[in-house]
């Protein structure tokens, strides 16, 4: 459910999140052929969490699931010493290359765009490293023509998404009177018109209730997107590279998201050095790898969050998405913590590290018990408390 609307001006509303409500959600990774998304994704998958470890789940080659690299999950784990530990993750799949015209099946266009379709945000790898044995599909290097090339692609397929919505829709509006044939042809035409204007719908204002239908429309342009920019080793080391500022400049005019520069040539190479190998060779270079910043930066673009449940039996990241409420992050453990729901009490994760214990954040009146409405927050640590004996409802 769409959180309420605040009556009154006082508190800031945030945003309705876009996008699909589950805590399993995913990232692709998005761009023109030859610019090193499958070489990042390769190294990615190097990191990854063996398939058997997700029994109920299908992995497939081009699918990989990484820990999300967390100092406070490290620190819970060092403070605990728990049998089990369970870290978050983030599921990410590698898309084959977008071309010109992908929107009219230029290239298998549909089925590449009907693989984004299904992700539920973009990693955008831009080519930024020049090297004349790679080819590039339009001849010569240039990120930004390779932005406007995927983000007209990608806007087009919606427009004629909506294009088909909003006839069927007036077909049925000339069978019905029903209201809500009207509200969602209003708020079509309303898509519509941003999407002719060049403006992603994820950049929109939308109210709650606009949410709720766009999220059944699962549009490209509603998916957040961060940029990754693949460059040389030299620029990644020295953090310069002359289509940076011309890159900055066009998102800065399209949406203002991330922009991190990496280089999949470096991150392939670390990964196949030996750690301590790899250590040294970024001392040596003055450099480090990007993948953790990667892999934290698209977790939090694609709106989640994690608590933990933290004890000597087990620490556990319970990913979750953004502003969901107490209940419903208890749910996540078990649908009788949701049903029977009676507090989460809360450690904040600061308090603990300061403080040292459990018992001294509780001494010092910190441990908080927190009711339905508490919208958990990331890196809150939970023990929930619940009672189903009273027959509770299904
Ligand atoms: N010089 C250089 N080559 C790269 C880099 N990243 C990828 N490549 C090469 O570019 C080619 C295409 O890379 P690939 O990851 O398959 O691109 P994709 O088509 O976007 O999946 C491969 O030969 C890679 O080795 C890079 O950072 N620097
Ligand atoms: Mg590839």
């Amino acid at each position: 459910m769409p959180p309420k609307a605040t009556k009154g001006k006082e508190a800031p509303v945030e945003r309705p999140i876009l996008g699909r409500f589950s805590s399993h959600l995913k990232i692709g990774i998005v761009g023109l052929p030859n610019v090193g998304k499958s070489t990042l994704f390769n190294t990615l998958t190097k990191l990854s969490i063996p398939a058997e470890n997700f029994p109920f789940c299908t992995i497939e080659p081009n699918e990989a699931r990484v820990h999300v690299p967390d100092e406070r999950f490290e620190w819970l784990c060092q403070l605990y010493k728990p049998k089990s530990e369970v870290a978050a993750f983030l599921e990410i799949h590698d898309i084959a290359g977008l071309v010109r015209g992908a929107h009219a099946g230029q290239g298998l266009g549909n089925s590449f765009l009907s693989h984004i379709r299904a992700v539920d945000g973009i990693f955008h790898v831009l080519r930024a490293f020049e090297d004349p044995d790679i080819i590039h599909v339009d001849d010569t290097v240039d990120p930004v023509r390779d932005l406007e090339i995927i983000s007209e692609e990608l806007r087009l397929k919606d427009i004629e998404f909506m294009e088909r919505r909003i006839e069927d829709l007036e077909k049925s509006m000339k069978r019905s009177n029903d209201k809500q044939l009207k509200i969602e042809h209003e708020l079509s035409l309303r898509v519509m018109a941003s999407l002719k204007e060049g403006k992603d719908i994820r950049l929109g204002d939308w109210k709650a209730a606009d949410v709720e239908f766009l999220n059944t429309f699962q549009l490209l342009t509603a998916k957040p997107v961060v940029y990754l920019v693949n460059m040389n080793e030299k620029d990644y080391a020295r953090k310069k590279n002359k289509f940076l500022p011309k890159i900055h400049a066009w998102v800065q005019e399209h949406g203002g998201e991330i922009i991190i520069p990496f280089s999949a040539a470096v991150e392939r190479n670390l990964a196949d050095m030996p750690p301590d190998e790899a250590s040294k060779y970024c001392e040596e270079n003055k450099l480090q790898s990007c993948l953790p910043k990667i892999i934290k930066t698209g977790f939090a673009a694609i709106n989640l969050i994690y608590f933990f449940t933290a004890g000597p039996d087990e620490v556990k990241c319970w990913q979750i998405r953004r502003l969901m409420k107490a209940p419903q992050a208890a749910g996540t453990i078990h649908t009788d913590f949701e049903r029977g729901f009676i507090c989460a009490e809360v450690m904040k994760f600061d308090d603990l590290k300061e403080l040292g214990s459990e018992a001294a954040v509780k001494a010092a009146g910190k441990y908080k018990q927190e009711g339905k409405t508490y919208v958990v927050q990331d890196g809150d640590i939970i023990f929930f408390k619940f009672n189903v004996s009273g027959g509770g409802k299904k």
